[in-house]
């Protein structure tokens, strides 16, 4: 008699919502990648793709895997969501069409044109200010400072209370974790606290007219959307707009500095600064993984799901698969990335990618003009957040050319 052996799916007892594994990732997402295309995370009875082909299957299949439970732990067909959801991050279509077709034209690059040269402006005064202090914070005085000069300004919002909007952010990214984790539970205190700031700044009469959040509004007027779904679409602006541009200018700096002989190389070349911005997504990605949920029973490889099961889509993980990119460890900003997931894919897109890849590409232009060099002059100081990857502080010297 022959005993059929029952292998049963790849399971990981990992947490990677643990401070440790938020801290330092990588290991574990080359044991979850060659685990296979889908593990088991015991710990949280949730799924986990993290080699690049099947994350970007997944997110290129809508109807499979969808947004609307989500894209964090909860499941918002059966539970009660911390916010009113997202009608285009936590949407399906055709919701999500309609209201992805009035940000991807707010957001589009031909209406961001115009924003281009006061983002040059003031990156070149910023780099000035940057070099006559000679030793910096790249993440306070740079990462965090650029953006927060042009993004408000670019939606259009009062000046009181702009304090409001990192915390805000930073909350939002935490509330996709562990709903019993400490990150979770602060996140709510401070969505408490700043969320109704950011709600009022949402209103038609609170942004300032040829901003990007007054333009959401033209779209009441044509009748696409009513002012309830344009308020919550601004409020999507600032609950994605800033924290991810930080967080993704600043690794930028990070591998810079780490890798002084690609910054020799963009500063002899400025050009390469969308190029080099791009590697950066792709060797620290800013948003670590967002969730998916089933909507019916599919099988990947071996492993069965059922139908409303959540799947962790890991970005980071996608991005240094060895099956996909030669020497993934490697900070190359002459190598083509086209096909990293740090934006995700599919419908799903970031809108918001011409707007970021602007300031980053403006910001690392006017650096790569004069700085000459870039050097670590401290311990950086990580960010803890259940899906941002970043830091809160990069003690540098810089030198000009
Ligand atoms: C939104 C939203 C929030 C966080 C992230 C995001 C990465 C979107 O509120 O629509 O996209």
């Amino acid at each position: 008699m022959t005993t059929a052996t029952h292998t049963g799916p790849p399971v990981s007892h990992l947490d990677p919502f643990c401070d440790e594994l938020i801290l330092e990732p990588y290991a574990m997402h080359a044991e979850l990648r060659d685990l296979g295309p889908v593990v088991r995370l015991e710990k949280y009875g949730v799924w986990a793709m993290a080699r690049h082909v099947d994350v970007y299957a997944m997110l290129n299949d809508w109807e499979t895997y969808c947004s609307s439970a989500g894209v964090g732990f909860g499941n918002f067909h059966t539970e009660k969501p911390w916010r009113p959801p997202s009608l285009i991050l936590e949407a399906d279509p055709p919701l999500h069409t309609r209201t992805r077709a009035v940000l991807s034209r707010v957001l589009s690059s031909s209406a961001l044109r115009r924003m281009r040269e006061m983002f040059e402006t003031r990156a070149a005064a910023l780099v000035e200010r940057l070099l006559e202090r000679g030793r910096i914070d790249a993440m306070v005085d740079c990462a965090n400072a650029f953006p927060l000069e042009v993004f408000p300004d670019a939606v259009g919002l009062t000046k009181n209370g702009r304090e409001n909007l990192a915390p805000y952010g930073n909350a939002v990214f935490n509330a996709d974790g562990p709903p019993d984790g400490a990150l979770f539970q602060s996140a709510m205190k401070d969505a408490a606290r700043v969320g109704p700031w950011i709600l009022a700044q949402c209103r038609r009469d609170a942004l300032a007219p040829g901003g990007l959040g007054a333009d959401v509004y033209t779209s009441v007027d044509s009748g696409e959307i009513d002012a309830d779904e344009a308020a919550l679409l601004v409020r999507s602006l600032l609950s994605a707009g800033l924290d991810t541009t930080v967080q993704g200018i600043g690794n930028a700096l990070y591998c810079f500095v780490n890798h002084p002989a690609q910054w020799a190389l963009l500063h002899a070349n400025p050009a390469l600064a969308r190029a080099a911005f791009e590697e950066a997504l792709r060797y620290e990605s800013p948003v670590t993984a967002f969730f998916r949920t089933t909507t019916r029973e599919v099988t990947v490889g071996d492993v069965t799901m059922g139908p409303e099961e959540k799947v962790l889509a890991f970005f980071g993980a996608a991005n240094r698969d060895p099956r996909m990119w030669n020497d993934p460890d490697v900070f190359d900003i002459t190598r083509k990335v086209s096909k990293n997931v740090a934006f995700g894919a599919g419908i799903h897109f970031c809108v918001g990618a011409m707007l970021a890849r602007l300031e980053a590409e403006v910001l690392l232009t006017a650096m790569a003009r004069r700085i000459k060099t870039i050097e670590p002059a401290g311990e950086p100081v990580r960010l803890l957040n259940n899906a941002l990857r970043g830091l809160t502080s990069l003690p540098v010297t810089v030198t000009a050319s």
